[in-house]
């Protein structure tokens, strides 16, 4: 902890100067849970799948299941995950995906990444919207995705 002290000083500075790596965005917090740089980049045209893409960190000392995700721009919202196979980029859904005790889950291109389908209307660039996790236990955590330009 006395080490954090210091880059969380630095990272506010950086906030405040713009310096602070590509996260703009404030991290947002629970008891539970710390999520950070949640966005979904633009969708081209024509397109009803989008990816997105977040940092979750599971403060609690115990490991943790995401059962469900969901969010209103999309019909349904699955945790995926990439992986090569036969020299190939697949990727497949992962029901239960589990979060370390005290450890961070990146969904991240070539990664995890939840999967929005059956995206009716495309969020406007610079818009947000709310995406919602379910764990076990019935825990919800609702984190608010920015739509990035491409
Ligand atoms: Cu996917």
């Amino acid at each position: 902890m006395l080490r954090a002290l210091p880059l969380m000083a630095i990272c506010l500075a950086g906030l405040l100067s713009a310096a602070c790596g590509n996260k703009a965005e404030p991290a947002q917090a629970t008891a539970n849970w710390r999520v950070s740089d949640a966005h979904m980049n633009e969708m081209p045209p024509g397109q009803t799948r989008a990816a997105v893409y977040l940092r979750l960190e599971n403060s609690a000392a115990r490991e943790r299941i995401i059962h469900y995700v969901a969010t209103p721009v999309a019909g349904t919202a699955e945790v995926h995950r990439h992986f090569h196979e036969d020299g190939m980029m697949k990727m497949r859904a992962v029901p239960h995906a589990r979060v370390a005790a005290n450890s961070v889950l990146e969904f991240k291109p070539h990664g995890y990444h939840i999967m929005l389908l059956d995206v009716a209307e495309a969020p406007a660039v610079g818009s947000h919207f709310p995406l919602t996790f379910e764990f076990d236990g019935g825990e919800k955590l609702e984190v608010d995705v920015e739509v990035r330009p491409r």
